[in-house]
């Protein structure tokens, strides 16, 4: 194609006023010409890799505002429900493939681009994923978004529009280095910037008792610092439907471009100060563990976008229904963990400051409006927020949050009499660290169901961090599994198996209803399909190595085991106990070099919060151990290890495809669901996990005999831990941990330096706060019986068959009809056509 014109593209089949939008491969090229055109300026000779991207996104968003368009004037006119989702992350990943595969031409798509002699891959390689999210929990919104439109639910997802978002992580001299995230920095082209939907949030200063004209009395908030909330909106398509819901994300600006009054008295740096400071908001995503730091700005976010989100919803339940007393008929507010929790506060403020409503007639909406979920127990993460900063931020919101404590402890202390300890609990105020407002403690009491995101944790919630509560009001607790999405996990980022699968099954109706993949279950044993499984797997893996080898310099056999550990670093996720495992298999080949092993490839991938020293140890000590192993002939045969730098959504797409082995390995109790557990094994990984989180409810679909289960249950840990837990002895006791550890101690991994792991070392010998020495023989062993299977490859191809076939249950779409039927009591809107 040499061409200056746009107008190139071979005739269209498609109807004139079509070709625009038309679907056929024809409309898409002369479609992506005009795009590249028109919106880039560029014809096919002098476009960059850059251009071709953006001419293909283009291409794919016209294709969605249509359906969008329609979507909205639907939903409009019919009186369903909206289900407004409050999130501070969103991990959507790459976009082009997502969307052409919702929209049913990623296959035509790719063929108009290949006849244009674009290389595909190439441009998708090109595309910058918006990292709006630190981890499981902002990945599932953006899975709960796509299975929100998939099941036709009418939705908005509310968030903010992070100019950074999670740090790029690159890996120098071992170590985590931090690098900053500028994902706009090409423009994005699934955003339409929405200048006139903005909203004015306010901050710091005073409130003041009026009357208003009927002589009531009313506050009035007289902030110091005004800015303003401007939306930027992104389609999210279903797929298999014409449904299209919204995320709109908010971003922060000063109110007007300078403050001429400042300006005119001569302030002018003030002025452009004032700017920054507004700017700023929106700025950067916080990553989470990290103590302390930035608390400020992190409140001031968390009440922009939701004070935003809460005046939108506010305006288009009187663009299109009206009398404000019904919002709570027309709304549904699903928080997402307690970051959004001070919108209860702020629609209270709405509807009793500014639309004079009576404060019992704005509670009695609220408490119907809001659902609240809970992702996590670990006290370090549960928000609190120190009254005086809360009060010179939000002084109103304070005085709100007062009211309904005290209005809540009245009806507590009418139901439990004389149960002081009861109050001073479940206060939102807690007295007992320096006055702090409990964000959790205000989600519950504001909210009308509460929910935890695997059946053991809501257990634990119930019994722990909400047990007055759930005694208060049982009936408003509820569970729901978390779920992922199949399209981006299995057809997007692994359509060999997707081939397969529908292949085998004759139909591809297991992409919108996963409960399809049991069609599998009875082509388990067969011979055929499961060489065909295991070419897929190998393909994956040589994809993977290929990959791992450019980035890293780690030359992997794509026939070792692929035995994946991919997560957030934490201590309690326990990197340190897979360590410890490769530790004891490279000191085993080491005394007796003769000894046989299944060769396994250690693949770790994960990000540690900047400000959490131990993680990023922990970091160090898998590349140095790493570093070792990988050069010393008479291992490197049987184990290799290395560490994918920067894993995100793209990177993980890499890696699900391609693991023999999905470690999920916390210690009972602590994680509350996990989602990348579902995403291996939904790829035919197997799985070998603890009593923890999701993993149990994995394991009960799977069967127990497809997984390898092993350590404490979370139960045994309680005990253990009461009893007084006591790693010293373990570790004295056990001479193969005790040595393994040692030789973390001993420099070998260290250039010789004994020191470099001492934090490491030392806190698991006399601390270990997640029991990694406990399951450590458990753990051993469990590998033992992996080891076996794997040696079996029929008997694992079966296993891994089965996995497969048994994970519908995991699908976001069920979970997402959970919540609509059980929680939100919301109809699917059928669009026709
Ligand atoms: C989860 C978080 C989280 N739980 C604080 N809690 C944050 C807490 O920025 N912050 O301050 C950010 C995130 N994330 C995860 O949620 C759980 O650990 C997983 O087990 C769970 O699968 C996931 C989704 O429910």
């Amino acid at each position: 194609m040499s061409t200056r014109s746009p107008a190139t593209a071979a005739p269209s089949n498609d109807p004139p006023e079509q070709t625009r939008t038309g679907m056929s491969k024809a409309a898409l090229k002369q479609a992506y010409i005009d795009n590249l055109f028109y919106i880039q300026g560029r014809f096919r000779d002098v476009a960059s890799t850059y251009d071709l991207y953006m001419a293909a996104a283009f291409t794919a968003r016209d294709r969605m505002l249509e359906r969008w368009v329609e979507s909205a004037q639907v939903y409009k006119t019919s009186h369903a429900r909206t289900l407004c989702y409050l999130s501070a992350e969103y991990l959507l990943g790459p976009q082009l493939t997502q969307n052409l595969v919702n929209l049913g031409i990623a296959k035509v798509a790719r063929a108009a681009a290949e006849e244009l002699s674009v290389d595909f891959n190439a441009i998708l390689e090109e595309e910058v994923e918006p990292g709006l999210g630190s981890g499981g929990l902002g990945r599932l919104a953006a899975c709960y978004l796509d299975s929100l439109a998939t099941q036709r639910i009418p939705a908005i997802g509310y968030g903010i529009r992070y100019e950074f978002g999670i740090f790029d992580q690159v890996i120098q001299d071992g170590w985590q280095v931090e690098r900053s995230d500028n994902w706009l920095r090409n423009g994005n082209p699934w955003e339409l910037p929405r200048p006139k939907i903005s909203f004015a949030v306010r901050y710091g200063g005073h409130t003041e008792q009026t009357r208003d004209q009927e002589g009531r009395s009313r506050v009035r908030w007289v902030p110091e610092m005004v800015i303003k909330g401007v939306a930027y909106d992104t389609p999210i398509l279903g797929y298999g439907v014409r449904n299209a819901n919204l995320l709109r994300l908010w971003k922060s600006e000063a109110p007007e471009s300078f403050d001429f009054q400042t300006f005119n008295v001569g302030d002018y740096y003030g002025a452009v100060h004032a700017k920054i400071e507004a700017e700023t908001i929106s700025k950067v995503l916080y990553p989470n563990d990290e103590p302390e730091a930035g608390k400020e700005l992190r409140l001031k976010q968390q009440y922009f976008f939701v004070s935003c989100s809460m005046q939108d919803m506010i305006r288009l339940h009187r663009n299109t229904v009206g009398p404000l007393e019904t919002i709570h008929q027309k709304f549904v507010v699903q928080l997402n963990d307690t970051h959004p929790a001070l919108a209860i506060a702020e629609l209270m403020r709405l509807l009793v400051d500014e639309q004079a409503m009576t404060w019992e007639q704005a509670w009695s909406i609220t408490r119907q409006t809001f659902c609240y979920t809970n992702h996590t127990l670990l006290p370090e993460a549960l928000e609190t927020w120190s009254l005086a900063l809360f009060e010179r931020l939000l002084p109103r919101h304070l005085e709100i949050i007062y009211a309904i404590n005290q209005e809540f402890l009245d009806q507590v202390r009418v139901r439990f009499l004389g149960d002081e300890a009861r109050i001073a609990r479940m206060s939102l105020i807690d007295e007992t660290h320096g006055r702090r407002i409990r964000m959790a403690h205000l989600a519950v009491v504001g909210s009308r169901a509460v929910n935890g995101v695997a059946a053991l944790h809501s257990k634990l919630i119930k019994t722990t961090i909400f047990k007055d509560f759930h005694e208060l009001a049982p009936e408003r607790f509820h569970t729901v599994t978390n779920g992922v999405t199949p399209r981006r996990f299995m057809v997007v980022s692994n359509p060999r198996l997707a081939r397969l699968i529908t292949a085998t099954c004759g139909h591809d109706r297991w992409i919108g209803d996963l409960e399809y993949l049991r069609d599998l279950e009875t082509h388990a044993d067969d011979p055929v399909l499961q060489a065909r499984w295991r070419q897929v797997k190998i393909a994956a893996k040589r994809d993977l190595a290929c990959w791992l080898d450019h980035h890293t310099g780690v030359p992997i056999d794509p026939e070792a085991m692929f035995d994946i550990q991919a997560k957030r670093l934490h201590e309690y996720k326990r990197q340190h106990l897979k360590v410890l495992h490769i530790i004891r298999l490279y000191q085993r080949l080491k005394q007796d070099p003769s000894v046989s092993m299944v060769p396994r490839a250690f693949i770790f991938g994960g990000k540690a919060a900047p400000g959490y020293v131990m993680a990023k140890l922990m970091i160090k000590l898998i590349n140095a151990v790493g570093e070792v192993i990988n050069r010393d002939p008479q291992v490197n045969g049987y184990l290799r290890v290395a560490f994918m730098p920067n894993f995100n959504v793209k990177n993980g797409q890499r890696l699900y495809p391609a693991a023999d082995l999905s470690e999920q390995i916390s210690l009972a109790g602590k994680e509350a669901s996990g989602t990348g557990n579902m995403k291996f094994s939904m790829n035919g990984a197997l799985t070998i996990g603890t009593d923890d989180g999701a993993n149990i409810e994995i394991r009960e679909a799977v069967g127990a005999e497809n997984f390898f289960l092993f350590g404490m249950t979370a139960e045994e840990v309680q005990r253990k831990q009461a009893e007084g837990y006591r790693p010293w002895a373990l570790y004295q006791g056990d001479a193969e941990l005790k040595s393994d550890i040692d030789l973390i101690s001993s420099g070998l991994f260290s250039h010789g330096d004994p020191h470099l792991f001492r934090p490491l070392t030392d806190h698991l010998i006399h601390a270990d706060p997640f029991m990694v020495l406990a399951d450590y023989r458990a753990y051993l062993e469990c590998q033992e019986r992996v080891t076996e299977a794997y040696a079996q490859p029929r008997r694992w191809d079966r296993m891994s068959i089965l996995n497969v076939a048994r994970m519908g249950r995991f699908s976001s779409d069920r979970a997402i009809r959970e919540y609509a039927e059980r929680i939100w009591q919301i109809e699917p809107v059928v669009l026709d056509s």
